[in-house]
């Protein structure tokens, strides 16, 4: 990096040093299911629940060594601290019941992250099963359905536990449901009242060491076949949350075509002290597009930086192309959340906010402007050589070589 590119830096105030600094230490956790279409390990058949992945490409991960390989190579072009998320699904061994996945299931898992440095987090997996009677999990009216999912959310809770203790990195476990209704529904408090009682029963089943590990909840504006209804909308789960003392997630696709979601950080870190991300890029009806560097991803990256919250969120990936090569996919995304992250810990916030505050639009408008043609690209290079990493351009066509020599021989 030139030294012209620091002083620039420096004459807005902000130190490069201190920007790549911060970077390096932000985890980013990275979703396994982006490598196999969120197929997981157990044979269980066609994605449901609401989500669906597109696309036939070849070279899809099939079990735990075809994932970790492709997951291995993903890592060696991702910059930074990172995590790995994973899914119930993705338990290894001899594959026993949903409802009694349990830490022996992952501990094939915590080795391979122990090896790398890595931390885990885990989300259970209520989806894709024959216990989602009529799509339902914990709002079912059927009080065995409910219960199976409870005691796999409870376990989920022992396996999170585990992760961060054997790690010692912080883990969190993110429950998302796909529960709701295709048409008008008959009943809106029901289901709600029922999830809102699962949820109790699930924290209140295993009494986790709250220094380690945190639980999120997850909403959702609607799914595919679930148009009208979503059990665990975004006011159900934000109020859950605040009233129990654990964190709501933020999906970036989760919510109305219209609605700005990096604004709500803010108002939510007005309230709490920790948030969790699921960032993702909404297109129409789906909302798992692979992230791209757009105006949105920055506008979050920006508000996360500005909130200092940085050490306070869990920053996660959620998205999932099959029509694309999967691994490539996973690394663009990923290092396209490390730009925006990059670019807003490069911006000179306090400049901005100094003129808002003395009522100088005219130089906000400007300031923002200027700013955009700052030489970032400099320091992103910079950041990738301190991490031995090629560049952009290079990783593609590594990437290539890795699809004619392994993914296209699966
Ligand atoms: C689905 C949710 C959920 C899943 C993953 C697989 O709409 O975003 O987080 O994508 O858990
Ligand atoms: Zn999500």
């Amino acid at each position: 990096m030139r030294k012209e590119v620091k002083d620039l830096y420096l004459s807005y105030g902000i130190d490069v040093e201190e920007a790549l600094k911060k970077l390096k230490e932000t985890k980013i956790s990275l979703h396994c299911w982006q490598l196999d279409d969120v197929m997981g390990f157990e044979n269980s058949g066609d994605l449901s629940g609401g989500i669906q992945t597109t696309g036939n490409y070849p070279g899809r991960a099939r079990n735990f060594s075809e994932l970790t390989k492709d997951l291995d190579k993903a890592l060696e072009y991702i910059p930074g601290s990172k995590k790995i998320n994973l899914h119930a699904i993705y338990q290894t061994g001899k594959i026993v019941e949903r409802k009694d996945i349990g830490p022996e299931q992952f501990m094939e898992w915590v080795k391979y992250a122990k090896e790398r440095g890595l931390g885990l987090d885990y989300n259970p997996t209520i989806f894709t099963h024959p216990m989602m009677v009529d799509g339902l999990s914990l709002s079912s009216p059927d009080k065995n359905v409910r219960d199976y999912w409870i005691k796999h959310c409870i376990n989920g809770l022992k396996i999170t536990e585990m992760f961060a203790k054997e790690l010692g990195q912080k883990s969190l476990m993110n429950i998302w449901i796909p529960d709701g209704l295709k048409d008008s529904p008959a009943d809106r408090m029901g289901p709600r009242l029922r999830l809102k009682d699962s949820l109790d029963k699930i924290l209140s089943g295993y009494d986790y060491d709250k220094s380690i590990m945190d639980v999120s909840v997850e909403s959702k504006v609607f799914g595919i076949g679930i148009e009208s209804y979503t059990v665990g909308s975004n006011e159900f789960y934000l109020n859950y949350a605040a009233s129990r003392g654990i964190l709501n997630l933020i999906d970036s696709g989760h919510y109305h075509p219209t609605e700005v979601v990096a604004d709500k950080i803010s108002s939510m870190y007005s309230f709490y002290d920790k948030l969790a991300f699921h960032v993702s890029r909404p297109v129409r009806w789906d909302s798992d597009h692979v992230l791209k560097l757009n105006d949105d991803l920055q506008d979050i990256a920006d508000e996360i930086v500005k909130c200092d919250g940085l050490e306070r969120s869990y920053i996660g990936l959620d998205f999932f192309d099959a029509s694309i090569n999967r691994v490539l996919a996973l690394i663009i995304g990923a290092r396209n959340m490390e730009k925006a992250l990059l670019k807003a810990l490069l911006n000179p916030w306090n400049l901005l906010k100094d003129a808002q505050d003395s009522y100088d639009h005219s130089k906000v408008l400007a300031l923002q402007e200027e700013i955009k043609t700052l030489p970032w690209g400099e320091v992103w290079e910079e950041y990738l050589s301190r991490e031995g990493m090629v560049n952009d351009n290079l990783m593609f066509k590594e990437i290539r070589l890795y699809e004619e020599e392994v993914l296209s021989k699966r």
